[in-house]
């Protein structure tokens, strides 16, 4: 058996059913040895941002890791900015970058750069493999590795003759690791700290934010008088009918500051203190006071649903009822965002999963959905927009049941598009939403936030209009059937089209330019 043989069993063998790949030379061994291995799906991505993005969205839904495989430094770089996403969204990943033969790499071929320099920034572990032998090993570590809460990248670096060479070993699954619970002192702090019912915050992330978790944080809250948030954006937030609602700690300073004035108490549970995603002239870092104690129930590679159950128990918590909201009606006539989020709740079935790049047009979605049908909501945790549409893809192979509606600005949808031929490729049940506003709407409130004053330059640099996208060719062109609501009603149809019907679509929603 070569050694890219006995890598592909024993990814298998550690439970890792789907690859997302952009193959060349190096990885050939590799590619022919998924012919001869069953149990992996081989997905085609058509560039590795959108391969890097969419194992962020399969791991995202499944917890377990999807594998990804690029092409040497350069295909590594191309998908890294998805990866700064997943390392950010504490996700499990194990990538594979094949590399230059061990013995051709000092001769510095065309394709060589130093690919543990580009991994590792975004990486929980790099290896390097030096030995057939040892390749197999070397993967059921790297599948551990990912794993290894609160999870993370692992990056196995593959050197194409360790791949060709004969003498690779098969290892078995390595045992999965555990979330750690935390100390009963932990809990006594934070109960302590509750029992003085002094305003208090309580920052939930991770599975804080699943439904059993929110639930939980729930009874704390009506029992104690804590506030709840969960931070701006979520790995994976549960919400809608059935769920708790939880503020998000807003985006823009001010508001934040504002909302949380007077807390004295900040308990993090699996999260950080909430600092500002940049720093404006003047302005404070961080949304809570910085005279606000920190108290840390839980680190993000703890068990935190058990953390909060313990925690409620300590307090003696009854159980709270389910707020339950009327569901949004259809809205009808001109397009407008409070409208068109109305429209979407009306209509959107259950179990869907959200991917929010929705950037200036998100609020009225995030409000409208909170009385929709259950949904799990996957925002952007790392900031490097583009995710979106590969997000969507990876989350529809992971859960091919649900329907995934991706919310994009337009401007976030062009970074990586291609993700819409994977999509069609692999029919998969995506709806795109486009909210086409045909500019960089967010950075004009930037340039506003820092205090910099737009001329015509900035104002060209941001926007999308010269020449128009044509979103509809756009999508037909790579095989996804798509149309451009041209009021409420029209965008009703659209979306019961495509509820109704398997497969991607995609929706532009033409917004007024203010
Ligand atoms: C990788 C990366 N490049 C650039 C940016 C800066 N950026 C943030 S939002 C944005 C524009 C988003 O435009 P769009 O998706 O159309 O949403 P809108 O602001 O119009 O609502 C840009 C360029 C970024 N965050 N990440």
């Amino acid at each position: 058996m070569n050694g890219a043989e006995s890598l592909v069993r024993t990814l298998v063998a550690s439970g890792i059913d789907t690859c997302f790949a952009n193959p060349g030379t190096s990885e050939m061994h590799f590619v022919a040895a998924l012919d001869r291995v069953p149990g992996m799906r081989s997905v085609l991505c058509l560039f590795e941002g959108v391969a890097t993005g969419a194992a962020d969205g399969y791991a995202r839904m499944t917890k377990t890791p999807a594998a990804t495989l690029m092409h040497c430094g350069p295909g590594l770089a191309n998908g890294l900015s998805l990866l700064h996403n997943a390392r950010r969204a504490r996700v499990p990943i194990v990538n594979i970058v094949g590399d230059q033969a061990t013995y051709h790499a000092p001769l510095d071929p065309p394709l060589t750069s130093d690919t543990e320099g580009l991994a590792r920034p975004v990486s929980a572990w790099v290896r390097r493999v030096t030995k057939t032998e040892t390749l197999g090993a070397d993967a059921a570590v790297a599948v551990q590795a990912a794993r290894q809460p609160p999870s993370g990248i692992a990056t196995l670096i593959l050197p194409s003759d360790v791949s060709w060479n004969e003498g690779g070993v098969v290892v078995g699954a390595l045992p999965v690791p555990e979330w750690s619970k935390v100390s009963a002192e932990s809990v006594r702090d934070a109960a302590r700290v509750l029992a003085l019912h002094e305003p208090t915050l309580m920052l939930l992330n991770g599975e804080a934010v699943s439904k059993e978790g929110l639930a939980l944080a729930h009874r704390i809250a009506a029992a104690t008088g804590a506030q709840l948030a969960a931070p701006t954006f979520n790995t994976r937030l549960a919400r809608g009918r059935g769920r708790y609602p939880i503020e998000r700690v807003p985006y823009i300073v001010d508001v934040a500051v504002a909302k949380y004035t007077g807390i004295k108490h900040l308990i993090l549970v699996g999260a950080a203190e909430p600092v500002t995603f940049f720093a404006y002239p003047g302005k404070p870092q961080l949304s809570t006071p910085k005279d606000a104690k920190v108290h840390a129930l839980a680190a993000p590679e703890n068990d935190l649903v058990d953390a909060l159950a313990r925690l409620a128990d300590e307090l003696n918590c009854p159980d709270v009822a389910l707020p339950d909201g009327p569901r949004p009606a259809l809205a009808k006539g001109r397009i407008t965002a409070d409208g068109a989020a109305a429209t979407l709740a009306a209509l959107m079935p259950n179990h869907a999963i959200i991917i929010d790049e929705g950037i200036t047009l998100r609020d009225p979605f995030f409000a409208a959905t909170t009385n929709g049908p259950a949904h799990d909501w996957l925002g952007n945790i790392g900031g490097a927009i583009g995710g979106g549409l590969p997000l969507a893809t990876g989350a529809a192979i992971a859960a091919p049941n649900r329907r995934v509606i991706t919310l994009t600005g337009d401007g976030s949808a062009m970074y990586a598009v291609q993700a819409l031929w994977t999509q069609a490729r692999e029919q998969l049940d995506v709806t795109t939403v486009i909210l086409s506003n045909r500019k960089y709407a967010v950075l004009f409130r930037e340039l506003d936030g820092v205090g910099a004053k737009p001329g015509p330059t900035a104002t060209d640099l941001f926007a999308l209009d010269r020449p128009a996208l044509d979103w509809v060719a756009m999508a037909k062109s790579m095989g996804v059937d798509a149309g451009r609501a041209d009021s409420l009603d029209h965008l009703a149809d659209l979306l019961r089209h495509s509820f109704s019907t398997a497969g991607p679509f995609l929706i532009e929603i033409p917004f007024e330019q203010a």
